[in-house]
């Protein structure tokens, strides 16, 4: 097992890291930036070093200032965390060349699954549905009008490169095929330097389910269960669910299956995260994530294991501590992403903390790295911290969410906490009736 893990990563993920390695008997370096001298996660960590200034690309993206941290501490793994390096194939080799594990995949397989075009290919071929497309990248409208015409109106034009929605445009009609086409080509070049696009079906009012793997060097492979990540403003999850309250035990089994076997046959190492599409019962792969995600805690609870312990033993060469028949899903958890921002217009509030008390209590979990007297700095994201509740049943972690909601004691910036008051009383999302979009659609229509 390793003897000392360097966190290339700040905030409540790199606070998640060191307890697990804490608790391992790992000891830890944190790396932080200028801005973030004060920051928990520095606090906390055995060792810290400063890799440079605040703005990321200069120190939590500095690959030779993190390398070279964690060859002057003699750290002999590296864990990413999500964000930042976390899926950058080139880090993973560098990290690797250097003779330090990577706490990941193997650095192909992050890379291909980058390439979105790439992991369609090789995901489908290994079982799993795919929504239907053009094969491969579309090279020009003429490519584009035949693919779309035995695909069906209406299709979505994306990036290969894409990820968060940008480089994505939907055609109606074959009319504004030429347009979709052109848009999403220089809105991908422009973010991604690539503009390589492809066709895919467009699919109305989808639900996001995600399923969480993770797959040691033995070959042993675990499925556990889904999060529905449907609640989404802009592209950022605002509310996550496990399990899934659109999925019975029977789908659950079946498309967990297909995605073990599929996550066998790639040979994949570690924790990751296959994406589909949810519509009139059919699953559709959109993307998958070779990193931890910051939900994952959701299904730590539901299941009973420590995703983070696990990827580090796995990343260590040891077997994973469950077989897939270990895993029993129990109750539900769900987690609201608190961050500093209005909560009617998002715009960020970074400042001073000046008073903060965690909710707390049977089945509350808040994972965070702020306290009392902590600026947020206006350089990184704005999520400071995650609601986790959990019970027996919805119900119960909805009654529990409520009460901690109202217990949140933070003053000096703004929260969007009162957003999620809001959230929880409205009857669709009581019912579990939501798709991709109604969150958008509620913000649009209740203010
Ligand atoms: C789609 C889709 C509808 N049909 N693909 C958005 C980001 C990217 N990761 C995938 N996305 C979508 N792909 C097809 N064929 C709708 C979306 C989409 C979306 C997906 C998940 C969660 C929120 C979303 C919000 C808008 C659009």
């Amino acid at each position: 097992m390793f003897e000392k893990v360097l966190i290339a990563n700040r905030g409540e993920i790199a606070l998640r890291i060191h307890r697990a390695c804490k608790e391992m008997g790992i000891a830890t370096v944190a790396v932080h930036s200028t801005a973030d001298e004060g920051a928990m996660h520095v606090r906390l960590a055995d060792e810290s070093v400063c890799v440079g200034p605040p703005a990321p690309k200069d120190s939590y993206l500095n690959i030779p200032a993190i390398i070279s941290a964690a060859e002057i501490t003699g750290a002999d793994a590296i864990h990413p965390g999500y964000g930042f390096l976390s899926e950058n194939a080139r880090f993973a080799e560098i990290v690797t060349a250097h003779n330090i594990t990577f706490i990941g995949p193997q650095a192909e397989h992050i890379r291909v699954m980058g390439d979105k075009i790439a992991a369609k290919e090789a995901v489908g071929k290994a079982g799993i549905p795919l929504v239907p497309g053009s094969d491969g990248a579309v090279h020009s409208l003429e490519e584009a009008k035949q693919a779309a015409a035995e695909i069906g109106y209406p299709v979505l034009v994306k990036a290969a490169a894409g990820g968060g929605g940008r480089g994505m445009k939907v055609a109606m009609t074959e009319a504004h095929l030429s347009e979709a086409l052109s848009t999403a080509k220089a809105e991908s070049k422009a973010a991604f330097g690539d503009d390589a696009v492809y066709i895919e079906k467009y699919l109305s009012t989808p639900r996001h389910i995600e399923i969480q793997i993770i797959a040691d060097s033995h070959g042993n492979v675990a499925q556990l269960g889904e999060r529905d990540c449907s609640l989404q403003r802009r592209h950022q999850k605002v509310l996550e669910e496990a399990l899934s309250p659109a999925l019975d035990a029977k789908a659950r089994e079946e498309i967990g299956e297909i995605v073990r076997k599929a996550i066998e046959k790639i040979g994949y190492l570690g924790a990751g995260t296959i994406e589909f599409l949810y519509e009139d019962g059919a699953f559709y792969f959109i993307e998958m994530n070779t990193r931890l995600q910051v939900e994952h805690p959701i299904t730590e609870q539901v299941t009973n294991i420590d995703l983070v312990r696990e990827q580090i033993k796995v990343a260590a060469g040891a077997k994973l501590s469950f077989s897939q028949e270990d895993v029993k899903f129990h109750g539900h958890a769900i987690e609201c992403r608190v961050n500093a921002e209005d909560p009617e217009t998002f715009r960020p509030s970074p400042g001073k903390i000046t008073d903060f008390h965690a909710p707390g209590g049977p089945g509350v979990r808040f994972d965070s790295a702020v306290y009392t007297g902590y600026t947020i700095p206006p350089f990184y994201d704005s999520m400071i911290g995650k609601l986790i509740v959990f019970g027996d049943t919805r119900e119960l972690c909805i009654a529990r969410l409520k009460r901690s909601l109202a217990e949140f004691a933070l003053t000096g910036i703004d929260t969007t906490v009162p957003l999620f008051m809001r959230l929880i009383e409205e009857p669709d999302f009581l019912a579990g009736d939501y798709h991709i979009h109604w969150l958008e659609e509620w913000l649009a229509g209740s203010q």
